[in-house]
This record gives structure tokens, C-alpha cells and sequence, in this order.
């Protein structure tokens, strides 16, 4: 038997045997804070002086993803500290989030799966985008959206798992970052480039999801799961994050690292900014 078709037997017993429809037969959500593909601390933004802004609403604190069997929705989790002050981003600053991660067949990468939000200064709504990001062009992925401006904040992307299918069989090393950006008027977005991060926090992990198997196969210290751990990961309520995890989780990037990243998250949105 081949591994896709044990892979999606193994699946669909898992997903027939998750108790997640209430006795009424509302559907229950899957949860899977409690083990995120992306771990990070709270509590480890870096700022310079010029940041005015709230540190909790950059400090990303996990990122996750998890299926929901009653619409075969992929959602994709950016969780910060606090995003209470979404709407009141600081004076000169644009705030953004990503979480992106190789997509792959195989061992074969086929292009960067990457959601972004962003909350560009003196502006009411919240963009947002989710690319598959390839050498050669971007493919703009159709999506949902939701932003929780509560505390811990919650920014979700709602993608059919039929369309990620085709792009690819799992989601490996996912990264994250959340920075307080300076935008320089007119040119940089367009040029590619932003302007001065003022504050950042980033995460990265050796986690591997499944859109076959529709779930963890890898955890973020690297350490491969089998099908039984990835049921009771799809049954975990209060399970700690591991402090493996959590170091694995805490390489944070340099902040050069950081600014390419960003540059390449903020010029998808630079023809709408100046609309
Ligand atoms: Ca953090
Ligand atoms: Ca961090």
C-alpha cells in the first residue's frame, strides 16, 4: 500500500473517531492551540526607542493550523499577545504579521505558502493576503479572513483544502514574524523595501502538517509523530507546549533576516496602499 493511500486511511479513521460534533450535532472546532506548528514566547519583542507602540500586539505567541471536516476548510492561526489595540496602531508605524511555511510534494518544494495581515496606519480595515511565493511569480490563493482584536489576538486564513491539494501534500518548517514598521512615503513599498523596523519578533520550527493526513506529522522540535499521537493531538484541550518546543521555536532570526521577509510581505499590498 502506498504511504498516500495508508495516509488517508489513517486520516479518515481519525477524523470518524474525533468527537468533535456535540450531542445537538453542532460541529465542535478542532482545536490545536495547545500545539501549534509555531510556537514562541510572550514576552520577547525587540524594539528601539522609536517604537511607541503596544509590544504585545507584535509579540506572536503561536501560529497553528488545523482542518475543519464540516466545510474541508484549511485554517491557518496567527496568534499575538494582545490585539486590542489593532485599530489604534501607533502614530507612524504600520503593524504586520506573517506565517509561512515551504509547501512541499515530496521532497520537492514547490514555492513558499505564506498569510499575511496588516494594519497600515490611518487606515480602518485590516489587509490581507495568502500567497504561494515562487521564484518566478506569486500565486495569489483565494481565502478567507477573520481578525479577533481580543486578548490574545487571533488573525485566521480559511483556505479549501481542495485548492491546497493542488499546490501541495504538506506544510514544513513554518517561520513566523511580526514587526512595527516605518513606511517611508510613496516609493519603498513599490521598490520592494520598508522602512525601519522598530520592533520584531519572529519564530521559526521544525513542524510538518499534513493537508493528506490532515495533521501534525511533525512537532516543532522535529520529532516525527505517529498517526495515534496525531489523533490525540486533533482530541488535545490543555496540552503544554513542550519547552523543546518552545527552544526550538526561540531561534529568533536577526533582524536582517526579519527585513527581507517584511519587504517581501509588504509589497504585495504597496498597489492598494496608494489606492
Ligand atoms: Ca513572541
Ligand atoms: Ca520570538
Amino acid at each position: 500500500m502506498s504511504l498516500t493511500k495508508w495516509g488517508a486511511i489513517v486520516a479518515t479513521v481519525a477524523l470518524s473517531c474525533v468527537p468533535n460534533a456535540a450531542s445537538d450535532g453542532t460541529v465542535l472546532p478542532v482545536g490545536t492551540e495547545d500545539l501549534p506548528e509555531l510556537p514562541d514566547r510572550e514576552g520577547d519583542v525587540e524594539t528601539l526607542p522609536t517604537w511607541t507602540g503596544d509590544n504585545d500586539l507584535v509579540d506572536l505567541t503561536a501560529a497553528w493550523v488545523d482542518h475543519d471536516p464540516a466545510t474541508d476548510v484549511i485554517t491557518f492561526t496567527i496568534r499575538v499577545a494582545n490585539a486590542e489595540t489593532l485599530k489604534t496602531t501607533p502614530p507612524g508605524h504600520d503593524v504586520l504579521c506573517t506565517f509561512e511555511g515551504n509547501a512541499t510534494i515530496g521532497d520537492e518544494v514547490r514555492g513558499v505558502l505564506a498569510v499575511t495581515w496588516i494594519e497600515f496606519q490611518n487606515h480602518s480595515d485590516t489587509h490581507h493576503a495568502a500567497r504561494l511565493i515562487r521564484p518566478n511569480g506569486n500565486e495569489v490563493l483565494k481565502h478567507s479572513f477573520t481578525a479577533e482584536a481580543t486578548k490574545p489576538g487571533y488573525f485566521r486564513f480559511g483556505i479549501a483544502r481542495a485548492d491546497l491539494l493542488k499546490l501541495a501534500d504538506e506544510f514544513r518548517d513554518p517561520k513566523g514574524h511580526c514587526s512595527g514598521i516605518v513606511p517611508i512615503p510613496d516609493t519603498p513599498y513599490s521598490s520592494g523595501s520598508a522602512g525601519p523596523i522598530d520592533a520584531a519578533d519572529s519564530a521559526t520550527s521544525s513542524a510538518v502538517y499534513s493537508f493528506m493526513e490532515l495533521r501534525q506529522a511533525v512537532n516543532a522540535a522535529g520529532e516525527p509523530l505517529d498517526p495515534i499521537e496525531g489523533f490525540e493531538r486533533h482530541n488535545a484541550t490543555a496540552s503544554p507546549t513542550t519547552s523543546s518546543a518552545e527552544e526550538v521555536a526561540d531561534r529568533t532570526p536577526a533582524a536582517g533576516l526579519a527585513a527581507v521577509v517584511i519587504a517581501m510581505a509588504v509589497t504585495v499590498f504597496a498597489t492598494r496602499r496608494r489606492q
